[in-house]
Parts: C-alpha cells; structure tokens; sequence
C-alpha cells in the first residue's frame, strides 16, 4: 500500500467520509415511492417465506415481534445518488428467519403490499446483511419509509431494501424484481456502482 500525503491543497471538507462512487451526502431522509403508499395495519401485516418447492413460512406481527431484535447502524445509498450515513435501526435478523426454512434456492424475491418487488441472491440475505426492520431513530417505523416493516439491505443500492415488505420468495432461478425489469442493475452493488444493466 503506498502512503498518500494529503498535503494543503488536497484536504477536502470531510476527509474521513468515503462514499460509493459519484454519490452525494445527505442528512434528511428522502421518501422514494414508486406508487401509492400502502397502509396496512401490525394486526393485519405478516411475513411469509415460500420455499422452491411452494413451502411456506409466516409470521404474524406478535411473532416477529417476539422473535430476537438487532439494533443496525447503516449506511444507506440511493441509486438517485444520495447517501444518508450511519443510520439506526431495530429489526430481525434474515438469519433468524430463515434459520427454520429448508431450501435448495439461490435467489430470492422480495415482494411487498402494493405490489413492489426486488430480487436479491439468497446468500446476500445470510451472514448478518439483512433484516426485517421496524423500528427507525428509536421511532416505529413511518409508513411512507416503508411501516409497519421494510427489508433493509444496506449493502446494496437502497431499491433493494423493499418497503411494506409481505414474504420473500425463494427461487431456484433468478428473477428480475420492479427496477430491475425496467433496466436497472440485477444485483447493484454501491461500491462497484452497478446502477443499470451492462454496469
Ligand atoms: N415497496 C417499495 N419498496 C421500495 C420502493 C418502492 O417504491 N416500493 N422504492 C425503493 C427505492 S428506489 C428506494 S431508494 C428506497 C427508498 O426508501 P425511503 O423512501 O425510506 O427513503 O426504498 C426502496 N423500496
Ligand atoms: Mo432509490
């Protein structure tokens, strides 16, 4: 590794914040909607794993809330090019719920009311990267972010982390989601900024 010396004329303003390429700072918190916002009561909400082989999995909202909670403190960044730092979180862990689903599947599909959907490899929801999250700043989650609950996937670009999420599908073969049938990257990763297919 070599040693780069700042110097005068090469300090910049925030010289310990890194973004993914040709994204920007922001402190608010941008609502992105494709749609109406949907409004679906806890009591009326559930989480529903279905397997490849049409198994399925559901939570009510009284049994994800007694499940494990995480608190997550994430950067989040917008294929718009906004990029919102260290924000907090509280949700269950993927690992948790997919702990008790047998599965062959490789890819996954998030799909959400209202009707929203984004695909994802399955291994990407694994090891820590994602949660069902419905808490944020301490707040029950709003509903125009994403409440009752939203996937978060902060590993990836933010389209990825599905507002009003209802199950994730598993899938032996990859299937595009809403952005990604309209052109935008299969899988976008920030840091190797894969906004559009052919990036
Ligand atoms: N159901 C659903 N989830 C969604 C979207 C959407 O339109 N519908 N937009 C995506 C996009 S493009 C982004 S950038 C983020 C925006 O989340 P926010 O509105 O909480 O900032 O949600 C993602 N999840
Ligand atoms: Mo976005």
């Amino acid at each position: 590794m070599g040693i780069v010396s700042r110097g005068f004329a090469g300090r910049r303003k925030s010289p310990d914040v890194t973004l993914p390429p040709g994204q920007y700072l922001t402190e608010d918190f941008p609502v992105l909607t494709a749609g109406p916002t949907p409004r679906v009561p806890s009591d009326r909400w559930e989480f529903t794993v279905t397997t490849e082989t049409g198994q399925r999995h559901t939570w009510s909202w009284q049994q994800m809330m007694a499940l494990p909670a995480e608190t997550i403190t994430v950067d989040l960044h917008c294929v718009t090019k906004w990029s919102k730092l260290g924000t907090h979180w509280q949700g269950v862990s993927l690992d948790t719920l997919l702990a008790e689903v047998e599965t062959a599947a490789d890819y996954a599909l998030a799909q959400c009311y209202g009707g929203y959907t984004t695909n994802l490899p399955l291994e990407d929801l694994l090891d820590g990267q994602a949660w069902v999250a419905y808490r944020y700043d301490d707040e029950d989650l709003a509903a125009e972010h994403g409440g009752p609950a939203r996937l978060l996937v902060p590993h990836l670009y933010f389209w990825k982390s599905a507002k009003w999420v209802r199950g994730i599908q598993l899938l032996l073969e990859d299937e595009p989601g809403f952005w990604e049938t309209a052109g935008y990257h299969d899988y976008g990763d920030p840091w190797r900024e894969q906004r559009y297919q052919g990036d």
